[in-house]
C-alpha cells in the first residue's frame, strides 16, 4: 500500500515535470495576451541586465514581483554581445541567458525585445560600431548587408533563448518579443526602402518561429501578425490604437521619469502623475499591458551611454540606480496594480459602457460581466478643481487630475493623486577618505610622435573605430611672420569636446551639448619663430543612438585656422596633420593591477593638480552590504576604473541651469570590490582635485516595508 503510494506519487511528479516543461500558448486578441487560454492584464518592468551586476538581479526582479510586476522587460544589446563580427560574449553582465532564467525563477514572464537597433540611451543604439565599415551599408533600411547582419544577430539570440527553453512556448517565460525600436519616427527618410524594410522585418522575425507574439513599437502600420504598442508619456491620450481589432492595447514604454544628459537638471514625473495615465491607458485605451520604462534605470558603465548621456540611468525610476526602493512611487505603483487587479476578469471579460458626466473634464469607463461583475474608473481632467460626482446614486469626490478605481463599481479602492506609500529620502555618508594619490601626466603627443597621417582632417569616429573617446591631431608649421603679434587659434569641431596645446602650453578647453554638439574654440597666443606645434584632443562624449542613418553621422575636429591681425591662415586643407587613438594610458592599460606598474613616472600627488592627469590609490572595502558610490564633487570631466573596471564617465564641471553638477555620485558596486587593496584610477581632463574624493555609503530607511494598502475586503465584495 504503502509502496503504491510512494510510486503513485513519483508518477504524479513526473506528470508535474513534464507539464512544467510543456510549452504554454501564448496568443491574443482584440481584447489582450492570452495564456493558455486565459486573457492576461500584465504590469512589466524594464530592467536592463548590463545596466546592473549579476549579484543584483535576483533582488531587483523580487522588489518588482513585490510590486506588483507580472513581466520583466528587457532589451538585447547587440554591441556588446558581438564586439566583432561572428565572436560573440555572454559573461558576467552580458549574461542574458542567467538574467532571463532568474525572472523564471522567479515565476514571472518576461518580454525581449531584440531590436537589435534600440536607441535606449546607448552607444550608436546598440548597433556594433564595426558595422560602418561594413561596404555598402545602410542601418535599418531595405539594405542587403544590413539586413543580413541584423538577421544573423537576431537568429542567433532566438536559437540561444530555444536552446535554453525559455520561450513560453518551451515552457519558458518568454511571453513576448520584439523586432525593430520606434522605426516610424525615421522610416520617411528611407522612402519605399523603409516600408519595404517593415515588411522583411516583420517576416524575418515571424519567420524564426518563436511561438509567441511579435510587437513593433510605435509602429502604425506593424503587419500582421506582429501587434502594434504604443511608447511614450500618455498613451491613455495619445495612442491610436491596435490596427486591427484582433490585437490588443498594449503599452510598451511607460516612462516613470526621464532619461538625462550631463548640463540638464533632473526633471521628475511624480509617482501621481504616472499612475494617473497607466489607469488611463486602461479605462479609456483598454489597455492590457503596460510596461515601465524604466522600473529600474541603473548604471551606465564603461562607454555605454550614447552622446552626453548621463552615467547614473532613470535613477528616479520605482527601484533607484542602487536598486533601492524609491518611494512614494514603487509603493504608490504597487498600490495601483493590485487595485486594477481586483478589477481584471471584469475588465478582460466584461463589456464597456462609458458614462458621462455635466462636465466633458470628467469622464466614466464602466465594466460589467454578464454575471453581473462591476468595475468602475471615474476620471477627473480638471487639474485644478475638487470635483463632486454622482455615479450609481452615489456622490465621489474626485481631486485635481485624478482616476478613482472602484472594483465593484461602489468603493473606492485606489485614487491616483492619493499617495498612501510614505515618502523616503536617500542618504549618503561617506565612509572612505582617500588619503594619498599618485599621478601620471598624460603625454602629449607632437606631430613627430605620431604614426597615422593624413593631408586632411579626418572624421572622428571612423578614426578611432570607437576603441577610445580620444583622438589626438597634431600639426607643425613655419612661422614666416613678424614675430610678438598676438594671434588666435580657432578650432571647430563638431562633437563633443576639445582641448588645444600650442608648443606645448594648455591654451584651453570647449564642450557642445546633448542638443548642439559643435563648439569652436577661440584662444589667442603668440607664434614662436621656426617650427610651431599643435595639439588637439577631440573628446567624445559617447556615439548618438537615434534618427535616421546614424552611419553617415560625422565628429571630430573640422576647421583650424589662426587669425592674425592682417591674415588668416588656414590649417585645415594645407597642412600635414598626425593622428594618436586613445591616450598612452589606454594603451597601457594603466587602469588595471598589470597596467598600472608598467608605468615607473607614477609621483606623490599634493596639491596642483593639471590637466589631462591620471591619478590612483587604494582602499579597503567598507563594512557592511550597502550600496557605495565615489563622490566626485571635486572633480570635473574623465572616466573612474576600480580594479580594472570602468564605473563610467564622470562630469561635474558642466553644471546645469540651475548651477550643480548633473551628477555628482558614481555607483561602485560590492561586487566589483575585494576585502583589500582595491586600486582606483581617474583620468582627469581638466583639473580636478582628487583629494577631496569620498567614498560613501548610500541608504534609504525602512528598503522593505511599505505601508500596504489592506485591499482584502475589497476583494471579497468584489466577487460578491
Ligand atoms: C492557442 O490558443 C488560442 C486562443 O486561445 C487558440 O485559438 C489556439 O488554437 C491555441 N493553439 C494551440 C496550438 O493550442
Ligand atoms: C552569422 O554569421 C556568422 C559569421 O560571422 C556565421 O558563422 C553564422 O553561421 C551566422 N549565423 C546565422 C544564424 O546566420
Ligand atoms: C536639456 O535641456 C535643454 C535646455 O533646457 C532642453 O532643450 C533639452 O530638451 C534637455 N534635454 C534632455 C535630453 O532632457
Ligand atoms: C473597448 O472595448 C469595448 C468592448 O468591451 C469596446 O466597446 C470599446 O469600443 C473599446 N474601446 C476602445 C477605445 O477600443
Ligand atoms: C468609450 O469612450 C472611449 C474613449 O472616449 C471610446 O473610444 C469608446 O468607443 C467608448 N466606448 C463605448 C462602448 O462607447
Ligand atoms: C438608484 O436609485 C434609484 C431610486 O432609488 C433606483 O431605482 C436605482 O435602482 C438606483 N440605481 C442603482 C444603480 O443603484
Ligand atoms: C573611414 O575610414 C576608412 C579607413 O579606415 C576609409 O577607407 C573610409 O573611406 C572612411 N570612411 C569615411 C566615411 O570617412
Ligand atoms: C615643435 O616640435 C619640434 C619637433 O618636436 C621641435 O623641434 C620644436 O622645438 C617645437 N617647436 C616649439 C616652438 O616648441
Ligand atoms: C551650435 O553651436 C555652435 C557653436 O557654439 C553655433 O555656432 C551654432 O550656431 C549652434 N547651432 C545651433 C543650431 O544652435
Ligand atoms: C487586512 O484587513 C483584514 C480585515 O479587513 C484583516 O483581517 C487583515 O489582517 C488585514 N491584513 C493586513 C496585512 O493588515
Ligand atoms: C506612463 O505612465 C505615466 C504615469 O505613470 C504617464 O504619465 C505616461 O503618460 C505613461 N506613458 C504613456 C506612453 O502613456
Amino acid at each position: 500500500m504503502v509502496l503504491l503510494l510512494r510510486l503513485l506519487w513519483l508518477l504524479f511528479l513526473v506528470a508535474a515535470a513534464v507539464a512544467e516543461a510543456e510549452g504554454r500558448n501564448v496568443s491574443y486578441d482584440g481584447r489582450a495576451l492570452i495564456i493558455d487560454g486565459e486573457r492576461k492584464l500584465l504590469f512589466s518592468g524594464s530592467i536592463h541586465y548590463p545596466r546592473s551586476t549579476p549579484d543584483m538581479w535576483p533582488s531587483l526582479i523580487t522588489k518588482g514581483k513585490q510590486g506588483g510586476l507580472d513581466v520583466i522587460e528587457t532589451y538585447v544589446f547587440w554591441n556588446i554581445h558581438e564586439p566583432q563580427p561572428g565572436q560573440y560574449d555572454f559573461t558576467g553582465r552580458k549574461d542574458l541567458v542567467k538574467f532571463i532564467k532568474e525572472i523564471q525563477s522567479q515565476g514571472l514572464y518576461a518580454c525581449l525585445r531584440i531590436g537589435p537597433f534600440i536607441e535606449s540611451e546607448w552607444n550608436y543604439g546598440g548597433l556594433p560600431f564595426w558595422l560602418h565599415d561594413v561596404p555598402g551599408i545602410v542601418f535599418r533600411s531595405n539594405n542587403e548587408p544590413f539586413k543580413y547582419y541584423m538577421q544573423n544577430f537576431t537568429t542567433k539570440i532566438v536559437n540561444m533563448m530555444k536552446a535554453e527553453g525559455l520561450y513560453a512556448s518551451q515552457g519558458g517565460p518568454i511571453i513576448l518579443s520584439q523586432i525593430e525600436n520606434e522605426y516610424q519616427n525615421v522610416e520617411r527618410a528611407f522612402g519605399r526602402k523603409g516600408t519595404s524594410y517593415v515588411l522583411w522585418a516583420a517576416k524575418m522575425a515571424v519567420g524564426l518561429d518563436t511561438g509567441v507574439p511579435w510587437v513593433m513599437c510605435k509602429q502604425d502600420d506593424a503587419p500582421d501578425p506582429i501587434i502594434n504598442t504604443c511608447n511614450g508619456m500618455r498613451c491613455g491620450d495619445t495612442f491610436v490604437g491596435p490596427n486591427s481589432p484582433n490585437k490588443p492595447a498594449m503599452w510598451t514604454e511607460n516612462w516613470t521619469s526621464f532619461y538625462e544628459v550631463f548640463g540638464n537638471d533632473t526633471r521628475l514625473r511624480s509617482a501621481e502623475d504616472i499612475a494617473f495615465h497607466t489607469a488611463l491607458f486602461i479605462a479609456r485605451k483598454n489597455g492590457t499591458f503596460v510596461n515601465y520604462y524604466m522600473y529600474h534605470g541603473g548604471t551606465n558603465f564603461g562607454r555605454t551611454t550614447s552622446s552626453f548621456v548621463k552615467t547614473s540611468y532613470y535613477d528616479e525610476a520605482p527601484l533607484d540606480e542602487y536598486g533601492l526602493i524609491r518611494q512614494p512611487k514603487w509603493g504608490h505603483l504597487k498600490d495601483l496594480h493590485a487595485a486594477v487587479k481586483l478589477c481584471s476578469e471584469t475588465l478582460l471579460e466584461g463589456t464597456q459602457v462609458n458614462i458621462s458626466f455635466s462636465s466633458p473634464l470628467q469622464e466614466g469607463y464602466v465594466f460589467r460581466r454578464d454575471s453581473g461583475e462591476c468595475a468602475a474608473f471615474l476620471v477627473n481632467n480638471d487639474g485644478r478643481k475638487n470635483v463632486a460626482v454622482q455615479f450609481y446614486n452615489a456622490s465621489f469626490q474626485l481631486p485635481p487630475k485624478s482616476i478613482s478605481i472602484l472594483p465593484d463599481c461602489r468603493t473606492v479602492a485606489f485614487n491616483t493623486a492619493k499617495v498612501n506609500s510614505p515618502f523616503n529620502t536617500r542618504t549618503r555618508k561617506p565612509v572612505t577618505k582617500f588619503e594619498s594619490w599618485e599621478e601620471f601626466n598624460e603625454v602629449i603627443p607632437g606631430f613627430e610622435d605620431t604614426k597615422e597621417r593624413s593631408q586632411t582632417l579626418l572624421e572622428h569616429t571612423n578614426t578611432t573605430k570607437d576603441q577610445s573617446d580620444y583622438l589626438w591631431y597634431t600639426t607643425s608649421f613655419e612661422s614666416d611672420d613678424t614675430l610678438d603679434a598676438e594671434s588666435v587659434l580657432v578650432v571647430n569641431s563638431l562633437g563633443h569636446s576639445l582641448h588645444a596645446f600650442v608648443n606645448g602650453k594648455y591654451l584651453g578647453y570647449v564642450h557642445g551639448t546633448h542638443e548642439n554638439t559643435t563648439c569652436t574654440l577661440k584662444k589667442s597666443f603668440y607664434l614662436e619663430d621656426g617650427a610651431n606645434n599643435i595639439s588637439i584632443l577631440s573628446v567624445m562624449v559617447g556615439l548618438p543612438d537615434s534618427g535616421a542613418h546614424l552611419e553617415r553621422r560625422v565628429s571630430g575636429v573640422n576647421q583650424v585656422e589662426i587669425q592674425e591681425s592682417h591674415r588668416i591662415i588656414k590649417l585645415t586643407k594645407s597642412n600635414s596633420w598626425g593622428y594618436q587613438v586613445g591616450l598612452l594610458g589606454e594603451e597601457l592599460q594603466i587602469y588595471d593591477e598589470q597596467g598600472y606598474s608598467q608605468i615607473s613616472q607614477w609621483s606623490n600627488f599634493n596639491s596642483t593638480p593639471q590637466p589631462l592627469t591620471w591619478y590612483k590609490t587604494e582602499f579597503d572595502a567598507p563594512y557592511g552590504s550597502d550600496p557605495l558610490a565615489l563622490n566626485l564633487g571635486s572633480m570635473r570631466k574623465g572616466e573612474v576604473w576600480v580594479n580594472g573596471e570602468s564605473i563610467g564617465r564622470y562630469w561635474i564641471s558642466f553644471h546645469t541651469k540651475s548651477g550643480y553638477p548633473s551628477q555628482t555620485w558614481y555607483n561602485v558596486p560590492r561586487s566589483f570590490l575585494k576585502p583589500r587593496g582595491n586600486l582606483l584610477v581617474l583620468f582627469e581632463e581638466e583639473s580636478g582635485n582628487p583629494l577631496d574624493i569620498t567614498l560613501d555609503d548610500v541608504s534609504v530607511p525602512n528598503d522593505h516595508g511599505s505601508n500596504d494598502l489592506n485591499l482584502s475586503w475589497l476583494k471579497r465584495s468584489a466577487t460578491d
